[in-house]
């Protein structure tokens, strides 16, 4: 099987196959997502999607067949049953997703059926893929069919480099909370590299839910789960311009406006193009219409509502009770304000050939988009497009995505009638010059962020997270062994590690018991601080309690509490920080938030209070640690001290208190030819920020995500054999005083240590 680089998934191929008197017909269909592959500059590339004809009317050779022609065309097929389809297609995607997505969480049904479906046939997608990929693939997965996908595929291909794209709107947490399956769905997106939204408001919600239900850790549309980082970006999705433009010219185009020009004469035309689907606004756009004829009696004969509605999804029932609920509205407006020669609206349930779209656009003196939500909304894009001589209006609902890239149209709440009536009344007295202005403002901007763009723009990122998936900082077998070699050359080593998630896992409580070092660690750090010629420094934020106890007996040089204890030969300094008198009022916060949070733990040190939440419910978490964050920072006006938020805490310290400076000092008390600094968080890269200008220091960061290190390591594994290369186990055996076990902890400071 010949296996691809680039794989683009959705529901549909751009091919369909139907039989037609026994034979198997294909047919090809050129949607914006088509234009946007096929420009995109890769060759080898594979589609993988439904071919629309039901998989138990198939024989083996004929599924032989449809692959081999398919394969032709540069797809794939995925096959599907009846029943499939029924399900997991009108069903769970079509009946669950799309309205609950639309915030029409009334419409929504939840079926144990649909979502079985929805997992076994995203699983054979995910399988057709893994078939058919090259291990290190970039693969982009399209829409709400596939929200488990990314999870599925990265399974069986970890090397892939995966995004995701979702073309309808992401909802607010509080509505996207009241699906069945919103962990599974989540954890499923998460298995992407980039997950791309229409709109910046959706990413945003995506990572709300993110935070609140999965308790991922995210910052500037960056997401952190189990170890690997998600990007969640907003792509505005746009139109083939010059495909429109350039149909405005065809002989079909120009004999279409004629028969327009002919059939309207001086109407003044109104137009709404859209699948008939509930969430584009139609009945409330009707009512809007008949409000402007009770209004405007002067309009009456003079203007034409046409609309053309595309037969969809017509095998779910909202679909249908919506049809028969918008003739009945048509008919009774026509029977209210129709003449003998003159019917107000002109309603047409059919798809109308291309060529006659963009003539229509072309004709149309407004254009009506009035959806109730829509992720972004293409035909407002079109119509703009399609302008040449003539002017026009757009009348867009704030609801869909477009509004964000077209602010010269006239934007209506659909649900308020009087606004959209007004603003086509606006529309229809607008001067022409000022029609032609707002226009070619717009037209402008399409020019630019076309479909084209947006295709390049997404494989662009997916790209720059593959490089960037830690690989390209990724330590080698020759990178370690040539830091070991100079380790071994220099003659004044200074060796600075972060402790909790650089030396040994993170764990979830505060307690230091909980977090000893293990026998690997000690032995590490024993037989590198042996070593008169080698500084062996822990930059921690521990108390001083944790670090003397963990490590007596080892000759280390010891920063505690970020810097505020440190211990040079032993003896224990503290900086003169003020902290003190500030503690009682942060401690009073903190006990109220911990009142109220259960699984919460406060952490009081000589220099700072910590509040923290990863035993909390993540929803809670959030939410809590928020609103303590913003009340810490009403109540600490002066600048030097400040709230900071990390890994399951929220802490308060004197700004004067870094790793950062830390480091410094360290480096001026050793002047030495070969410094190794290593850590996992945020408050390390204060660490590495220091030793940048020093081309020979090596940085490591420990886990994944954006860093100033100059190398990455996964886990605090393997930073152990970086360390344990430094001193070869030939070493570390001819030590003498290498232990076997770890030396108890004395029951003084074990007492201690419980307090
Ligand atoms: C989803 C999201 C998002 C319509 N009638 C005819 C016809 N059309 C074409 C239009 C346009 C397309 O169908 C409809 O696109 P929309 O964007 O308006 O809406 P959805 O179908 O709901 O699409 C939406 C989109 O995905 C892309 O990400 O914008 O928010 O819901 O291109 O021209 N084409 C022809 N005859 C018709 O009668 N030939």
């Amino acid at each position: 099987m010949n296996k691809f680089q680039t794989v683009i998934i959705s529901n549909r191929l751009p091919v369909s196959v139907s039989r037609k008197d026994g034979k198997l017909v294909y047919e090809a269909s050129s949607g914006g997502l088509a234009t946007a592959m096929s420009s995109l500059e890769v060759e080898d590339k594979v589609w993988i999607g439904w071919p629309g004809i039901d998989a138990d009317t198939l024989s083996d050779d004929e599924r032989a067949e449809i692959t081999q022609e398919l394969a032709g065309r540069g797809c794939y097929p995925v096959f599907l049953t009846a029943e499939e389809v029924e399900l997991y297609y009108e069903g769970y995607a079509n009946d669950t997703l799309w309205p609950l997505f639309h915030y029409f969480q009334s419409v929504a049904h939840y079926s144990d059926k649909y979502w079985q479906a929805y997992l076994t046939v995203n699983e054979k997608f995910a399988a057709a893929t893994a078939e058919v990929s090259a291990d290190d693939a970039r693969i982009w997965i399209q829409d709400y069919h596939f929200m488990l996908l990314p999870a599925q595929i990265r399974e069986r291909l970890s090397g892939a480099t995966i995004g995701f794209f979702l073309h309808i709107p992401f909802p607010s947490f509080e509505i996207f909370r009241l699906l069945p399956q919103r962990k599974e769905l989540l954890r499923g997106l998460l298995g992407a590299d980039v997950v791309g939204f229409h709109v910046y408001d959706y990413a945003q919600h995506f990572l709300d839910s993110c935070r609140r239900l999965l308790g991922a850790s995210a910052s500037s549309g960056m997401l952190e789960y189990e170890g690997r980082m998600v990007k969640a970006a907003a792509y505005p999705i746009g139109i083939d311009y010059d495909k429109f433009r350039a149909q405005l010219d065809t002989r079909e185009t120009k004999d279409a406006l004629k028969q327009l020009e002919d059939a309207y004469g001086k109407q003044k035309l109104i137009l709404s193009v859209d699948r008939l689907d509930y969430s584009k606004g139609i009945p409330e756009r009707l009512e809007a219409f008949r409000l402007l004829l009770e209004q405007h009696p002067e309009y009456h004969g003079k203007v034409k509502l046409l609309m053309v509605a595309v037969p969809s999804r017509t095998g779910v029932k909202a679909y249908q009770e919506l049809r028969d609920e918008i003739e009945k509205t048509v008919s009774r407006i026509n029977g209210t304000f129709g003449t003998v020669d003159w019917a107000p609206i002109s309603y047409q349930f059919q798809n109308r050939p291309f060529a006659e779209i963009v003539a229509l656009y072309a004709r149309a003196d407004i254009m009506l988009v009035t959806p109730i939500r829509d992720g972004m909304n293409l035909v407002a894009k079109e119509y703009v497009a399609s302008k040449k001589r003539r002017g026009g209006v757009l009348i867009l609902s704030e609801m869909a995505g477009a509004i964000d890239e077209l602010p010269e149209a006239l934007s209506i709440n659909p649900n308020n009638a009087q606004t959209v009536a007004d603003a086509t009344h606006h529309a229809l007295t607008m001067p022409v010059a000022e029609q032609k202005k707002r226009l070619t403002d717009m037209q402008q901007r399409l020019s630019v962020v076309t479909v084209q763009n947006w295709g390049k723009e997404f494989m662009h990122d997916l790209e720059q997270a593959a490089a960037q998936d830690g690989s390209r900082k990724q330590l080698s077998l020759t990178q370690r062994q040539r830091i070991a070699a100079r380790y071994q050359t220099a003659t004044r080593r200074l060796i600075i590690l972060d402790y909790d998630g650089t030396l040994r896992g993170f764990v979830k409580t505060p307690s230091p018991l909980a977090a000893t070092p293990n026998l690997r660690v000690w032995r590490v750090l024993k037989a590198l601080s042996d070593d008169p010629n080698t500084t062996v420094a822990i930059v921690s934020g521990r108390t001083r309690r944790a670090l003397s106890s963990w490590f007596v007996g080892l000759p280390l040089v010891l920063a505690a509490e970020h810097g505020a204890w440190k211990r040079y030969d032993g003896k224990w300094q503290q900086i003169d920080s003020g902290f003190k008198k500030d503690k009682k009022r942060i401690r009073q916060v903190m006990e109220k938030y911990s009142g109220r949070t259960k699984g919460a733990e406060i952490e009081e040190k000589d220099h700072a209070m910590v509040w923290h939440y990863a035993n909390v419910e993540p929803d809670v978490a959030f939410k809590r640690a928020s609103e303590l964050k913003r009340e810490l920072g009403e109540l600490l006006v002066d600048d030097d001290i400040a709230v900071h938020e990390g890994r399951n805490i929220v802490e308060v310290k004197p700004t004067a208190v870094t790793k950062g400076n830390v480091v410094r000092e360290l480096r001026r008390h050793y002047a030495a030819d070969f410094v190794l600094c290593a850590g996992d968080d945020y408050t390390d890269e204060d660490m590495f920020r220091e030793l940048q200008d020093d081309p020979g220091a090596v940085t490591i960061k420990v886990g994944q995500g954006d860093t100033t290190a100059r190398h990455m390591v996964a886990k605090p594994a393997q930073l152990l054999r970086v360390l344990e290369d430094l001193s070869p186990v030939s070493t570390l055996s001819s030590l003498t005083e290498i232990p076997t076990k770890i030396p108890k902890i004395p029951r003084k400071i074990y007492r201690w240590l419980k307090r």
